[in-house]
């Protein structure tokens, strides 16, 4: 079968988690994916959190699927006319150095132009033009410039970063949609063009909604979703809202049964106004469908905290499959909070590919998250991560260098 991106090349200068991840995206379609590492170290992810001495960590495989790696010193002369020849030869450079290091690399958007006009220059930087455009930047930083932080937690906490890596594999999905984008206008213009998608931005694209809270709080001084109402203040900025839901239809986090002893029975609850009569009789509490305190979206909203803490009496008779069991009969939203263990087993997710087992010649088995966007006519097949190096000769000889080219180019350290 075809793929989406079959003949696209790519020049895949990326590293730790940002780039990597919009890379592999595009690996996962079809591309053919060149990732260009250093000699002898290559992607600092490789040896980072280790779990097998030697062996390429779960970080770095997990992040670099469906590529291809060639080693090349890019400060060496003989290695920036080995990637001129790259240059010219493929579709897309992504990139997420540090500001300025491909320009003192010597490749400037200009210089890439005078050799490849038709290539689209990608790049993830920590924060786009302004104060802090020199910085270098990691996903809890783009976190918190992001306004994730300032926004979760509960309020008589300090900020909190999230697990998902918002920042990182947010904006490496950005940039694979801008990518995409830009080849797609090249079909009519013939031009290449630079894309950019900063982390800090991505992550506020992420929290668009409590940017929609912040002008409502403005205007109004009150949030009447958030567990804040009605016995706190509201203070000038969005705050911390726990877990309630930032959607409409007013949700929490509920314990149930075996909560003392697991740390994930639990289960997110969602009182949809559609369905509130049949979550009166789930719980036991017909009353409330007709009691005026309870039997309107807007009467129960300064009732919330006492609605769920009922609801949780009745959660917590149930274990969290068993709840998702009879709330899904009544169409009522509710989501159990799954563990990492429990994701890993879950045989539906292996069954999507979204779980997918993968094996590496160093390390043997290991599970990895597929592709997470299925398309009907261009199907993920998820390869193991490359070795460093291990495609260097292949590429080369691609690209026209001879056996003995290549040969004094690894003796001169340029590969
Ligand atoms: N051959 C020779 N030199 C190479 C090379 C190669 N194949 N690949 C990289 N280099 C050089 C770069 O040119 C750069 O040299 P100069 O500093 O002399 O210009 C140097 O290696 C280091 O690059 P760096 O500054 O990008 O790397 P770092 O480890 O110091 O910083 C990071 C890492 C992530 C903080 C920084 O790259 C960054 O801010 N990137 C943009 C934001 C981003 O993507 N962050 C997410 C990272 S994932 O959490």
């Amino acid at each position: 079968m075809s793929k989406a991106l079959d003949g696209v090349r790519i020049l895949d200068f990326t590293h730790v988690q940002s780039g990597p991840t919009c890379t592999q995206l595009l690996g996962w379609f079809g591309a053919d994916v060149i990732k260009v590492e250093r000699a002898g170290e290559g992607d600092a992810t490789r040896g980072q959190l280790r779990d097998i001495p030697d062996v390429d960590s779960l970080y770095f495989t997990m992040l670099n699927h469906n590529k291809r790696s060639i080693t090349l010193d890019t400060k060496n002369p003989k290695g920036k006319a080995v990637l001129e020849t790259l240059i010219k030869q493929c579709d897309v450079l992504v990139e997420n150095f540090a500001p300025g290091a491909l320009d003192r690399m010597g490749f400037t958007w200009e210089r890439i132009q005078e050799l490849n006009p038709r290539m689209v220059v990608a790049s993830v930087k920590g924060f786009g033009p302004g104060p802090y455009e020199d910085c270098k930047v990691y996903e809890n930083v783009a976190q918190c410039a992001g306004g994730a932080a300032s926004t979760t937690g509960f309020d008589d906490g300090p900020p909190l970063v999230t697990g998902a890596q918002i920042g990182d594999s947010g904006t490496g999905l950005h940039l694979a949609l801008g990518i995409v984008a830009a080849l797609y206008q090249r079909n009519t213009t013939g031009r290449g063009q630079k894309v950019m998608a900063a982390m800090q931005d991505a992550v506020i694209n992420l929290c668009r909604v409590k940017l929609r809270d912040q002008q409502r709080l403005d205007r109004t001084q009150v949030l009447k979703e958030y567990p804040q109402y009605p016995d706190s203040e509201f203070g000038e900025a969005v705050p911390r809202a726990g877990n309630a839901s930032g959607g409409g239809q007013p949700g929490w986090i509920l314990k149930c049964k075996g909560w003392e002893k697991d740390p994930n029975s639990y289960i997110y609850f969602i009182t949809q106004a559609p369905v509130w009569a049949s979550i009166c009789k789930v719980i036991g509490q017909e009353d409330w469908i007709t009691d005026p305190q309870y039997a309107t979206p807007a009467a129960r909203l300064p009732h919330l905290k006492n609605i769920f803490a009922r609801i949780e009496q009745w959660t917590m008779t149930k274990t969290k499959f068993e709840a998702m069991d009879i709330l899904n009969k009544f169409d009522i939203p509710c989501g159990p909070i799954l563990s990492m263990k429990e994701i890993a087993d879950e045989p539906s997710l292996r069954a999507t590919g979204t779980i997918v087992e993968v094996d590496h010649p160093k390390r043997g088995k290991y599970l990895t998250v597929g592709n997470p966007i299925k398309l009907s006519d261009s199907q993920t097949e998820v390869t193991r991560s490359p070795l460093l190096g291990e495609h260097t000769d292949e590429v080369l000889g691609q690209l026209g260098y001879s056996a003995k080219d290549i040969a004094d180019l690894r003796a001169e350290k340029v590969i």
